[in-house]
């Protein structure tokens, strides 16, 4: 058996959102996933996320490449659509599926092998075109499933479980994103919940590409001394910017951040995104203050996380198009084939 569904019993009086769903409706089957994977709290994370802002299971559509990170939307919103691509192809297939029809909203889910390794073109196409999704890398700097060689992203001089160094340059993904236009570009790790699920809830309410880079620590192959992404590595070395709260538009505002350090965004469909700056000189919204700052940290061994930067007026790919507003696999013929008319004005236009 390749996966166990979960009983469907559930406690009568637990909370509901304003659809009527409970947390376990956007649940999926039980993981069957080491037990202590850090890609099993990210599961948690989006199923939390989705759960509070009041998504329509059916209007999500998750999208994956090969992996233990990728197996992962198996295991939350079982009642959303999924489509488990070829390794390192996500991103062509989301963006296809985001251009046939723009209503669903798309969450990729990848690795560090599916995105930095072989799909390292299809990751920089996919940011650079503004497709609006939420792409999501685990990234624990290893093969998890093929069982432990190190990924691209896996530090110069960390050390595999059995003692091999790793002599080559790590690819910083989220500095990539930055580079490639990406709008919303976020890091977090898998044990920070607090921090990871408005995240996840923000990046979800962007209006184009959104990418969050969650360092996922993998306790079979990547979990000891001498690697860079351990629980205690990124625990000891782990520099947030900024802490998040997202306000959707029909919540009441509750934070209270101390006045002066906190910077409010709006975003186009009204919600609200509060950043309580932690470094007082960090500003999310200065790409070149952004990537210097990450080079910098990142000489110094931290790994440094928070909302790094942010672009609400990047577009997306549709408004780039210029496509027509309704979904394009819903055009019927009269619109798709406009005639013998249309088709000479066009050939005349042309002469
Ligand atoms: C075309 C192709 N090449 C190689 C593989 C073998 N393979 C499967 S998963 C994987 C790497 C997965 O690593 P990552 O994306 O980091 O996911 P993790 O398991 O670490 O979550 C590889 C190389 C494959 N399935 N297909
Ligand atoms: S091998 Fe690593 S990444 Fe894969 S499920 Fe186990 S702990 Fe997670
Ligand atoms: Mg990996």
């Amino acid at each position: 058996m390749t996966y166990v569904v979960k009983p469907k019993f559930h406690h009568p009086k637990l909370p509901t959102n304003t659809l009527g769903f409970t947390r376990r409706d956007y649940e999926g089957t039980v993981s069957t996933l080491c037990a202590g994977c850090g890609h099993d709290s990210i599961s948690a994370a989006i199923i939390q996320a989705c759960f509070e802002l009041d998504l329509p299971p059916h209007r999500i559509a998750k999208m994956s490449g090969i992996g233990c990170s990728s197996k992962t939307p198996t295991y939350f919103l079982g009642q959303s659509h999924g489509f488990n691509s070829v390794h390192g192809r996500m991103p062509s297939v989301a963006t296809g599926a985001n251009l046939a029809n723009r209503d669903l909203i798309y969450l990729g889910v990848s690795g560090d092998g599916d995105s930095a390794s072989i799909g390292l073109g299809q990751f920089a196409h996919c940011l650079r075109r503004g497709v609006k999704m939420l792409y999501i890398v685990e990234n624990n700097g290893v093969y998890g499933l093929t069982k432990g060689q190190f990924s691209a992203t896996a530090d110069v001089g960390s050390t595999s479980k059995k003692g091999a160094t790793n002599s080559d340059q790590p690819i910083d993904l989220v500095s990539m994103a930055i580079l490639l236009g990406a709008g919303f570009v976020a890091r977090s790790f898998s044990g920070d919940k607090a921090q990871l699920v408005p995240l996840i809830s923000a990046a979800l309410s962007h209006p184009g590409g959104a990418f969050i880079d969650v360092i996922s620590p993998c306790v079979t192959f990547n979990n000891h001394p001498g690697s860079t992404k351990s629980f205690d590595y990124v625990r000891e070395h782990n520099e947030a910017v900024n802490a998040l709260d997202v306000m959707i538009p029909r919540q009441e505002i509750t934070v209270d951040f101390a006045p002066g350090t906190v910077e409010e965004v709006t975003q186009h469909d009204g919600s609200v995104l509060r950043l309580r700056k932690l470094d007082e000189d960090y500003d999310p919204t200065d790409k070149l203050q952004a990537l210097s700052y990450l080079q910098e940290r990142q000489a110094e061994g931290e790994i440094v996380t928070g909302l790094l930067y942010l672009n609400e007026d990047a577009g997306d790919l549709h408004q780039r198009l210029k496509t027509v507003h309704v979904p394009l696999n819903t055009l019927g013929t009269t619109e798709l084939c406009p005639g013998s008319g249309a088709l000479d004005r066009i050939n005349e236009g042309l002469r």
